[in-house]
């Protein structure tokens, strides 16, 4: 799960880097399973932070030949699955669509890159993050 060994870990921290590593589960869930998969093995689904970000992700996509994946972003209000506070937003215009729930980002036909938003029962594979939340619970040992 935990691939850097700690000394890389707090080097890249002492550079102050961000550190997120995402991770591309190529199986078919709804957003809910695809959370609680992300949480318990990896650390949650993927929040965007920034374009920089969004475009890891369709990288990863690309290579696995994927042009759908759940990410973490999901409403009441529109809010991140680990709480983080980035406004940052990438719709595919009329999108979000006022009964929909759960974010998809896409690479497909003219999308690319943006997102969708889907009930959050329907089946995508998706995108899991690690970062700095895990780096705090290595440090504390
Ligand atoms: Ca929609």
């Amino acid at each position: 799960m935990l691939t850097m060994s700690l000394k890389e870990l707090l080097i890249q921290k002492a550079m102050g880097r961000p550190f997120w590593r995402f991770i591309l589960v190529q199986q078919l869930m709804n957003w809910r399973n695809a959370q609680s998969f992300c949480r318990t093995n990896h650390m949650d689904l993927s929040s965007v932070r920034k374009q920089s970000e969004n475009q890891q992700i369709q990288q990863l996509m690309s290579t696995g030949g994927v042009t759908a994946v759940w990410i973490g972003l999901f409403r009441d209000s529109w809010e991140w699955s680990d709480k983080s506070t980035s406004s940052f937003r990438n719709w595919a215009p009329p999108e979000p669509q006022s009964t929909e729930n759960a974010t998809v980002l896409v690479i497909s036909g003219s999308i690319r890159g943006q997102w969708e938003d889907w009930p959050c029962n329907t089946q995508f594979t998706f995108v899991c993050q690690e970062g700095k939340s895990m780096l705090r619970l290595v440090c504390v040992k």
